[in-house]
């Protein structure tokens, strides 16, 4: 068969493998992979250095598909290159990442097709989609990894990273403001190592873009500093070709390739599209196969021939060049021995043999110092032992104190994408999936803002944790402890919608060495984000010779002074709260009842104790429980129980200089003390 016939064919079995996976599943969106299929077939066959047989080789192209809920599209390409699973360890099973019958189950329990792309569920997705918009800013990050591992690695005669990324978006990425916030950034870094491709099919769901979406896209790139060139019809391979050879030719601006295309319509006789996220129907699934020139009576149909072309088109350029990349790092770690293995624990998810001696201790010091400060000073000793920790603030690194001042950390900058210190601007959503790129690249991205501005993130910092990637979310100013700047910047309920984030580890250490300890088993996650939630004041370093070690941390909480005997109360505080938990018990003390300060710097953590721990911590037999914090109460009647008392923030907060505020929303030890008194005497009287 010519070549181009057999284009053709690989691509209409793709459209009519997404036309039947949705038939079948009777749910789904089967237009959208109508249209741009030959896109995608086009960047896949010939452009993209991808090798299925080995999808996560450190070098390979990346490919993310931002329209997430095109799913069947990524589900075909990679059942047609018969690509490959790989285990949570990286290592490459015996079995297809995805088989027709996981597409025949599209959508299904346990298929490794589901509804959108889910990273570390079905290999060869390099990103989780479906939140609009996500997608390209994650691809930004890893255009911004793939530069720095160069920048880093690269040695003459040695270019082991120089990979390209390219995301498939829809109208719907190119309106969410994420996707400008990620465009903005990247034509300014120069990264001419990222494609995007905009499938400007003019449908959303409501209907035709008209009604909400009428201004030039490719103006507005272009004012971002892009190149941008278009396709005029997405079934046109040349011009798809002509386009994709523009990208590779650029060498200083971001391409955007914007495709005009037509969303498939269910019909090819009518004119209007059926309902957007529903199937065409059996008739219209088989009439359009007919007009397509595919067998209409078949289903998932696929001919020999079509893997056959797949085998000698984009799985053998890719074994090509993925074996050609293994012989030269070979080369590369008989040559430069360092940093060979640096780049093979990053890929393991591992840290230099000895990180931790890096972590500093805090003298005891009853002043103290703001959490943000000694995580700053932390944070540099880390990253000065691990090379690939990087990051920075969303403008605010001269008050998150991300900032890595040690000699050659130096910036990332468009003229050196070398260095470690990130400048993200005031764009904190994407900023979040930019370090989220950078994770999915294995890098140990950080990056920090205000904790009120975590909500700004938010789209992001869920897809973290979904997606089970190791980015540090640093946040500081985390209350009303930031006193004048008032209730706009004061976080009431931002802690506990973090905590309620499956798999995130969010953190509020309470002084200098908790923070140390956060960082010690922050510094170890492979397959989790955290959350850090830092002061902008002081905070007392406790003398651990009179308390318990911060090595508790790793526990989430622990014991941190002890009453003598069994305690009367339990004063259960996290961060800031905590040094007035312990002047509450010196309170208390005076009149003779005795206080149990327990430091519970992190929920998730200590709820994954075994029960004998937790209840040595909380003895069940103690009910008169009070905790503080000054956030929202939601979540700590759990930890506190019926008959527990809780001090928090029922209300925004106020500007004001802090001791007022402290006064004013009753975080002093006298009302703390107080009311640990009601809840030791309600027990008494109950009992
Ligand atoms: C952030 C976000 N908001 C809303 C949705 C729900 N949604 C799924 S598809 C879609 C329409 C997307 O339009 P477009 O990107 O043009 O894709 P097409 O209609 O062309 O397939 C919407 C609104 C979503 N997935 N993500
Ligand atoms: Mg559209």
């Amino acid at each position: 068969m010519p070549e181009h016939d057999l284009d053709l064919l690989a691509v209409n079995t793709i459209r009519g493998l997404c036309m039947d996976a949705v038939q079948k599943a009777n749910s789904g969106h089967p237009g959208t992979p109508m249209g741009i299929a030959p896109v995608a077939y086009t960047l896949w066959q010939r452009f993209l250095r991808f090798d299925p047989a080995d999808p996560i080789w450190p070098n390979r192209d990346r490919f993310v598909l931002s329209e997430g809920h095109a799913s069947t599209l990524l589900w075909s390409l990679l059942l047609l290159t018969k690509a490959n699973a790989v285990d949570p360890d990286y290592e490459i099973l015996g079995r297809a990442a995805v088989t027709l019958d996981d597409l025949k189950t599209f959508r299904q329990l346990d298929s490794h097709c589901p509804g959108h792309p889910e990273y570390r569920w079905t290999s060869g997705v390099e990103a989780t989609t479906g939140p609009l918009g996500q997608g390209v800013a994650t691809s930004v990050g890893m255009a911004a990894a793939s530069r720095w591992l160069a920048a880093r690695y690269n040695r003459d005669g040695f270019d082991i990273f120089d990979y390209d990324v390219y995301a498939l978006a829809g109208d719907g990425c190119m309106m969410e403001g994420i996707s400008s916030e990620a465009a903005s950034f990247a034509g300014h870094q120069g990264f001419s190592n990222l494609c995007w491709i905009y499938d400007s099919n003019r449908v959303t769901i409501e209907g035709h873009t008209d009604i909400t979406f009428t201004e030039d896209v490719a103006a507005r790139f272009l004012a971002f500093r892009w190149n941008v060139v278009t396709v005029a019809d997405a079934n046109d391979l040349d011009a798809v070709a002509r386009a994709f050879h523009s990208f590779k030719e650029e060498k200083e601006r971001p391409t955007l390739v914007l495709v005009h295309s037509h969303i498939g319509y269910g019909s090819p006789v009518e004119d209007t599209p059926k309902a957007h996220g529903e199937p065409f129907g059996v008739d219209a699934v088989k009439s359009t196969k007919r007009f397509l020139g595919i067998p209409p009576d078949e289903d998932f149909w696929v001919p020999d021939a079509v893997y056959d072309h797949f085998a000698r088109g984009i799985c053998t350029r890719g074994a090509d060049a993925r074996v050609a990349w293994e012989g030269l790092f070979k080369a590369y770690q008989g040559a430069h021995p360092e940093p060979a293995d640096e780049v093979e624990r990053m890929q393991r998810r591992e840290l230099p043999d000895g990180w931790q001696a890096a972590l500093p201790a805090f003298p005891t010091d009853a002043k103290g110092i703001a959490t943000r400060d000694s995580s700053g000073q932390v944070l540099n000793a880390v990253a000065e032992a691990v090379p690939w920790i990087l990051g920075g603030a969303a403008d605010l690194a001269p008050s998150t104190k991300t900032h890595l001042g040690f000699d050659d950390a130096g910036d990332f900058e468009p003229d050196d994408h070398g260095g470690r210190n990130f400048h993200f601007g005031i764009r904190e959503h994407a900023t979040a999936a930019i370090a989220n790129g950078m994770a999915l690249s294995k890098l140990r991205p950080y990056w920090s803002g205000f904790l009120i501005f975590s909500d700004y993130a938010r789209g992001a910092i869920r897809l973290s944790a979904l997606m089970e990637i190791p980015v540090v979310h640093i946040f500081t100013h985390d209350s009303i402890g930031v006193g004048e700047d008032g209730p706009t910047h004061q976080p009431v309920e931002q802690l506990a919608s973090l905590r309620a984030l499956p798999g995130l580890l969010v953190f509020r250490p309470a002084d200098a060495n908790e923070v140390v300890e956060t960082w010690r088993v922050v510094g170890a996650l492979r397959r989790e984000p955290a959350a850090l939630v830092l002061s902008r004041q002081a905070l007392p370093t406790f003398d651990r010779t009179r308390v318990a070690p911060a090595s508790g941390v790793a526990q989430g909480a622990y014991v941190l002074a002890d009453a003598e005997g069994s305690p009367d109360v339990i004063l259960i505080a996290t961060g800031s709260e905590v040094a007035l938990a312990m002047s509450a018990r010196d309170e208390l003390a005076g009149d003779g009842l005795q206080a149990r300060v327990v430091s519970m710097p992190c929920w998730e953590l200590f709820d994954r104790q075994p029960p004998e721990y937790r209840d040595a911590v909380l003895p069940p037999a103690v009910k008169a429980r009070v905790a503080i914090e000054q956030a929202s109460s939601l979540g700590w009647d759990r930890y506190v129980g019926d008959a527990g008392a809780v001090i928090a923030m029922h209300t925004f907060g106020a500007s004001a200089p802090l001791k007022q505020l402290l006064t004013k929303f009753g975080f002093t030890p006298e009302r703390v003390a107080d009311v640990a008194r009601e809840c030791v005497a309600a027990g008494r009287e109950r009992t």
